[in-house]
C-alpha cells in the first residue's frame, strides 16, 4: 500500500530537523526533500518556505500545502498555488518567542532603557525617574496568534494595553477595537506602538506619513511582522524630524538590511535581523501532523490560511 508522501522545500530551514521531527508524529510519512521527490503524482503534502515559481504546480494530488513560517504574504498571492487547504506554522514557542521580542523592545523603552543605553556610551549618569507602567499607553496592531499573546502579556504586566484588529477580540485587561473608524484613534493614544499585522493588500502601506502624524510626538514604533505595512520612507523621514522618537524593527523591505541604508545611521532605531520569533521544528511538528491526519480524515488543518483574505 502507498504511504502517504510529503515534499520539502526551503532555502532557510533545516530538513533533516524537519524529517526527524515528523517521523515521530507520522512514523509512516514519506517524506522526501525537493528534489529528490520520486515521482510527483504520489505526493500528497508540501511543507514548504519561498519554493520557486511553478513548484506548486509539479504535484497534481496535493492535498495540502503548510507555510513554513507563519506570514503568507509570499505564498497567497503567487500565480502557481492549486486550490488545495493552506496551512500556516504556529505553536507555542513561536508565541512565546515572539511575546518575548515584544516584551524586551516595550520594556526597554518604557523603562528608559533606550536613553541609558545612550548615556553609557557618552558615560553619563543620567537619571530619569521612572514612570508606572500602568501610566504607559501601549498599542497592539494585529491580535491574531502572535498579536493577541503579545497584547495579553503587556496587559498582565501593567502595561494601559490597547489592541486593534480587523474583527472585534476580547483579551483580559486589553482595551480591544475593531476596524478602520478606530485605527486612527489607537495611533493617536499609544506612546508605544508594535505592529503584529500581516501583509495583505489591505495592510500593505497602511502607516505612512499621515498616520506617523496622528501618533504622541516622539512615540515609539515596534514592527515585528512585515516591514511593508509601513511606508520606510516615510519612517525614515519621521525618525529624522522627531515625529516618531524611536524604533525597534525586525523587518525590512530588502533583507538582509544593505550596507548604506540610512537605518543603520539612524540613532533612534535598533535594527534587528528577522528573528522576532523562529520555528523549533521539534515544537511546531505536532502541529504539521495533527494537520496532516485532518486532512487524511476530510477535516480543515489547523492554522488554516485563507488565500483570499491573505493570512
Ligand atoms: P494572524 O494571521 O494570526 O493574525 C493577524 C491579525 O491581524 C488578526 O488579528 C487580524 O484580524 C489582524 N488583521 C489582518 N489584517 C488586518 C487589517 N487590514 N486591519 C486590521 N486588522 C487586521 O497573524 P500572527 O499573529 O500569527 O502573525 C502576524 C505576522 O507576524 C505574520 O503575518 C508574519 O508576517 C509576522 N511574523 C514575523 C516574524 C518575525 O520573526 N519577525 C515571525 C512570525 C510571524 P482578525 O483576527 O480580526 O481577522
Ligand atoms: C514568519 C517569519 O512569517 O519568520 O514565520 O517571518
Amino acid at each position: 500500500m502507498k504511504r502517504d508522501a510529503l515534499v520539502f522545500y526551503s532555502p532557510v530551514d533545516d530538513p533533516e530537523a524537519w524529517r526527524e521531527a515528523l517521523s515521530a508524529e507520522l512514523p509512516d510519512l514519506d517524506f522526501r526533500v525537493d528534489p529528490d521527490v520520486g515521482d510527483p503524482a504520489t505526493v500528497d503534502y508540501a511543507l514548504v518556505w519561498v519554493p520557486p515559481s511553478g513548484f506548486f504546480q509539479r504535484f497534481p494530488n496535493l492535498k495540502l500545502v503548510t507555510n513554513l513560517g507563519a506570514g503568507v504574504d509570499r505564498l497567497v498571492r503567487r500565480d502557481d498555488l492549486v486550490p488545495v487547504p493552506i496551512s500556516r506554522l504556529s505553536d507555542p514557542g513561536m508565541v512565546a518567542m515572539m511575546t518575548s521580542y515584544v516584551v524586551f523592545a516595550v520594556t526597554r523603552y518604557a523603562r528608559d532603557i533606550h536613553i541609558f543605553e545612550r548615556a553609557q556610551r557618552r558615560g553619563e549618569w543620567h537619571y530619569v525617574h521612572p514612570r508606572p507602567l500602568s501610566e504607559i499607553k501601549v498599542g497592539v496592531l494585529g491580535l491574531g496568534e502572535l498579536g493577541g499573546p503579545a497584547a495579553k502579556t503587556l496587559a498582565d504586566m501593567g502595561f494601559d494595553t490597547y489592541g486593534w484588529s480587523r474583527t472585534q477580540k476580547t483579551i483580559p485587561r486589553v482595551t480591544c477595537t475593531a476596524g478602520a473608524q478606530a485605527f486612527e484613534e489607537i495611533l493617536r493614544t499609544c506612546e508605544i506602538l508594535v505592529c503584529l499585522l500581516p501583509l495583505t493588500p489591505d495592510s500593505r502601506g497602511m502607516i505612512g506619513a499621515r498616520e506617523l502624524a496622528l501618533m504622541p510626538k516622539g512615540a515609539k514604533l515596534v514592527n515585528a511582522s512585515r516591514a511593508a505595512v509601513i511606508d520606510e520612507a516615510a519612517l525614515i523621514a519621521a525618525l529624522r524630524s522627531g515625529v516618531v522618537g524611536e524604533a525597534t524593527l525586525d523587518v525590512f523591505d530588502i533583507e538582509p538590511l544593505p550596507a548604506g541604508h540610512p537605518f543603520w545611521t539612524l540613532d533612534n532605531v535598533l535594527i534587528t535581523p528577522h528573528l522576532a520569533s523562529i520555528t523549533v521544528p521539534k515544537l511546531a511538528a505536532r502541529d504539521v501532523a495533527e494537520s496532516i491526519r485532518r486532512v487524511r480524515r476530510g477535516e480543515p488543518p489547523l492554522h488554516a490560511v485563507d488565500a483570499q483574505r491573505g493570512y
